[in-house]
């Protein structure tokens, strides 16, 4: 031990474990697979996995490393194979990116180097580097790599025969309660306050005027989701699902399981939610409607939420640390999902949190969640 560690505030040695932490699950989700899986491209809309790991290294290397280290990258150019903008998905399989062992060696390498970074910088509250003030760019990186791992997750249901190494999966929705909780008209909060970590999305926090409206208190079941498909025959299922008898079952992971009657629904587009809601009854929430009302849902976390909202910026967004995280996104091609998934890890899932996707995407772990104006 050097002086130096001992000079350290408190929570860069805890940052160092969170980082491993958040390593051990990257690492563990692709244990079971061999390289030649690591780099098969599965789907045009999901990158192979070997980009993902390479990506989430190269993120690191770039704002941990090189940002904030003032080092110089290990590969060169090589990054601009893991710019996400500037590399759509379904070219992703081609690129000359890192493979097999040399990706083992350069996501170590890149840590290494992060890790002898970090003893070396000061991430208290009064820092003047916003990027190091609270920890921003460790939380963020976290975050991402976490991210990440949703991501992969979202690939690997389309392995045959994956098992899934950690502890994680969908799970019976909380049936005991009313159907649905009234939400007074008035003024909500919502948003990421100054402290503490956040993404530049979720910022400023300001006011927003609901109208009363009430909202389902679960999301949507399997159960009435196959109702709901039995009045709409020939209507496209969730993906994964597949016609079996009178049934249906989830073809995930090359399995032929039945779906279960009382887990939410996942796997849907954002119109097979907006249509559900329609034949309910009901409608989908605004993000808004969902954040005031959040308290006062079920806890289930096991499926995102489609809102009817546009992925916009809040009054006052300013881009932080990079714009290509959130505002090259803005506008109305994208819809915002809420909540979380079996797949979120707890760390990523705030209640300020916004996701947002392509409305026809159902790679993602997407459910539905059920409002209407108050009567
Ligand atoms: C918030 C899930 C839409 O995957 O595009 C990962 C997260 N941003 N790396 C995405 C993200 C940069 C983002 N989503
Ligand atoms: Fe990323």
């Amino acid at each position: 031990m050097t002086a130096n560690t001992e000079a350290k505030p408190a929570g860069v040695e805890a940052l160092a474990d969170l980082l491993a932490e958040a390593r051990q699950r990257t690492l563990a989700l692709v244990e079971p697979l061999d390289d030649e899986q690591r780099n098969r491209v599965y789907s045009p809309i999901l990158s192979p996995l070997a980009w993902d790991l390479g990506h989430i290294a190269n993120f690191e290397e770039l704002w941990l490393v090189q940002t904030v280290g003032g080092r110089a990258p290990l590969h060169g150019e090589l990054g601009r194979f893991y710019d996400a903008i500037e590399n759509p998905r379904k070219t992703r399989g081609e690129l000359p990116i890192l493979r097999d062992a040399e990706l083992r060696a350069y996501m170590a390498e890149v840590r290494e180097r992060a890790l002898e970074v970090l003893a070396e910088v000061e991430v208290g509250p009064d820092v003047e580097d916003r990027l190091l003030r609270d920890a921003f760019v460790y939380e963020m990186l976290l975050a991402h790599e976490l991210q990440h791992c949703e991501t992969m997750l979202q690939l690997l249901q389309l392995v045959d025969g994956y098992e899934l190494p950690l502890p994680i999966g969908p799970a019976p929705v909380d049936g005991d309660g009313p159907e649905m909780v009234s939400v007074a008209a008035g003024t909500y909060e919502v948003g990421a306050g100054p402290r503490g970590f956040a993404y530049d999305n979720e910022r400023d926090r300001h006011a927003v005027e609901l109208a009363a409206f009430e909202i389902d208190r679960t999301p949507v079941t399997n159960a009435a989701y196959t109702e709901f498909m039995a009045d709409h025959p020939g209507a496209e299922p969730p993906e994964y699902w597949q016609p079996d008898g009178d049934g249906w079952v989830d073809t995930s992971r090359g399995r032929r399981e039945p779906i279960a009657p009382d887990h939410p629904v996942i796997h849907v587009s954002w119109d097979q939610a907006d249509a559900f809601a329609r034949w309910a009854g009901k409608r989908l929430p605004t993000e808004f409607e969902w954040e005031a009302a959040r308290e006062r849902l079920a806890d289930v976390g096991q499926a995102w939420e489609w809102t009817s909202s546009d992925f916009l910026a809040y009054p006052g967004f300013a881009p932080f640390p990079y714009s290509e995280y959130s505002e090259a996104f803005f506008g109305d091609t994208y819809k915002v999902l809420r909540g979380g998934s079996w797949a979120t890890h707890a760390r990523v899932a705030r209640p300020t949190f916004r996701n947002w996707d392509l409305p026809e995407r159902r790679q993602i772990f997407s459910g539905i969640r059920c409002a209407r104006d108050a009567s």
